[in-house]
């Protein structure tokens, strides 16, 4: 069965929208099969973000990610990757169409609440990293 990673990030855990997330993937019949929350040090986001180095937002993406705690977890199903960025919706809020995670709660680009695999091969890596 595929597996991807999911963070839920500060923003979602400060929220209270712990709840509302995971129910949306497991409504779509995805299944949730490790979770752990925590809050991240820069060693293991400097793994988990390791492409976006050097990029304009990096710094302000490792500085958000440590300002609370976390949801980490795996979940499985079919094209599990693919459905979960689509439940998630796109990383800009404002493209994100409504009824997506991002799309109806998120309000800005580095806070968008949600954090999913966008390959298996990149699935694999990270939940390495978490797990
Ligand atoms: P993704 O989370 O939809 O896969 P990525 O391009 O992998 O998007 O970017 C990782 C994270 O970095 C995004 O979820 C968002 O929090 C942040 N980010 C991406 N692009 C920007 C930007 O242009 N400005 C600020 N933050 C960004
Ligand atoms: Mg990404």
């Amino acid at each position: 069965m595929e597996r991807t990673l999911v963070i839920i990030k500060p923003d979602g855990v400060r929220r209270g929208l712990i709840g509302e997330i995971i129910s949306r993937y497991e409504k779509k019949g995805l299944k949730i099969s490790n979770i752990r929350m925590i809050h991240a040090d820069e060693e293991i986001l400097k793994k988990h973000y390791a492409e976006h180095q050097g990029k304009s937002f990096y710094k302000d993406l490792l500085d958000f990610m440590m300002s609370g705690r976390i949801v980490v977890m795996v979940v499985e199903g079919k094209n599990v990757v693919e459905t979960v960025r689509k439940i998630n919706g796109k990383t800009n809020p404002l493209e994100a169409e409504m009824g997506s995670i991002r799309g109806d709660f998120a309000n800005f680009v580095t806070e968008n609440i949600v954090h999913g695999s966008d390959s298996a091969e990149s699935a694999e890596r990270e939940i390495s990293i978490w797990f």
